[in-house]
């Protein structure tokens, strides 16, 4: 694993990257000889929905292209491995800005949701669509001459249509007028998480290294995603739970799955074990913006122990992850890849 200091000294190699694209972007709009206000709206789109997370996602198209090259990765091979990082970024910005104007979410990265800021309101809806245009640019101005790009147009395309595809079982699961309980299963939210979250934060970063390291093993890209699916669970049901327990300030954004009617992790898991009379209180309460209601739901919540039940599912999800990537064969994949990305969101508070 690498020091501390190594480890800030690539992120910040990684964030050096961030300028020489929107520098290049901005570029390529102005030269339709946009106007100065919309030049600067553009500029301000990127500065606040591309920047501000943790990076986990970019950083981590880098780590594996470092591991997948065993160390001897070229200055032209990482610079390009943070452009596809930063593409990454890029598209999850585009989902973020879309996703909280559509689950009414206030806060993102310790700021105002985009579409909370003044004068932006549903203009945000175009600016997401346009950070999504910002990846395709990057990827023909860096990648059109090397013989795996259109691995990367696929793969963006096919990641991107998972995504949507989740985020529409995600909203329609949640009628904000129709709260009916029964409509929620684990099984159903597996599915949801799976193509919401999975997809792109996980398989994606590493199976863009993996273009870029040449591989053509389809075998390896599957192994590749029975850990990175999982590991995406995981991560979703984390964010699932800091959305209820967590510290606003620490992750950065207010929870509103309660309020939003979500078929979260913690709804399903309380719909397990939950008294007659505490089924009573979910089904009264849940899915209302009053937050006397939500605060009836989270007491019901602690009620049923699950705090104590979120760290048991940690520690055995961690268990049953570290397994499967032991049981990697290294001669197809890299098992480290792997157990650097897993190391990064385990216990995370954020
Ligand atoms: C996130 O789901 C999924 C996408 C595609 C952004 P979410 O609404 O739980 O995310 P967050 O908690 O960050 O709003
Ligand atoms: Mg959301
Ligand atoms: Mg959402
Ligand atoms: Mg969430």
């Amino acid at each position: 694993m690498a020091s501390s200091n190594a480890k800030a000294l690539a992120k910040k190699e990684f964030e050096d990257v961030f300028a020489i694209l929107t520098e290049e972007f901005l570029k390529e709009v102005n030269s339709r000889k946009l106007p100065q206000e919309a030049f600067e709206w553009i500029k301000k789109n990127i500065h606040h929905n591309v920047l501000g997370g943790k990076m986990n996602r970019g950083m981590s198209v880098v780590d594996s292209i470092k591991i997948l090259k065993g160390g001897e990765a070229s200055n032209d091979e990482l610079f390009k491995a943070r452009v596809l990082g930063w593409c990454v970024e890029w598209l999850q910005a585009f989902f973020l800005v879309a996703d909280d104007i559509m689950d009414s979410s206030i806060t993102r990265r310790g700021n105002p949701c985009w579409y909370k800021m003044e004068g932006v309101g549903t203009i945000a809806i175009n600016d997401s669509f346009i950070l999504e245009s910002s990846v395709y640019f990057f990827l023909k101005k860096y990648f059109r001459q090397e013989p795996y790009y259109v691995d990367l147009l696929e793969l963006f395309h096919e990641v991107t249509l998972d995504t949507e595809l989740g985020q529409l079982i995600d909203l329609i699961t949640a009628p904000e007028d129709n709260v009916d309980l029964n409509r929620f299963s684990m099984e159903k939210y597996k599915y949801i998480v799976l193509y919401k979250t999975a997809f792109y934060s996980f398989y994606l970063p590493v199976a863009l290294a993996m273009h870029m390291a040449g591989i053509k093993n389809e075998l390896a890209f599957q192994k590749a995603k029975d850990i990175l699916l999982p590991l995406g669970e995981y991560f979703q049901i984390q964010d699932d739970y800091l959305d209820c327990f967590g510290d606003p300030n620490v992750i950065g954004k207010i929870g509103t799955d309660i309020e939003d009617n979500k078929c979260s992790w913690c709804i399903n898991q309380a719909l397990m074990t939950a008294s007659p009379e505490q089924r009573k209180l979910l089904d009264k309460h849940y899915g209302k913006k009053n937050p006397e209601d939500v605060s009836i739901i989270k007491q019901v919540y602690k009620d049923l122990n699950l705090e104590e039940l979120y760290r048991e599912y940690e520690e055995n999800s961690f268990t049953i992850l570290t397994e499967l990537i032991s049981q990697l064969d290294e001669n197809i994949i890299k098992k480290d890849i792997f157990l650097e990305y897993m190391n990064k969101i385990y216990k995370r508070t954020k």
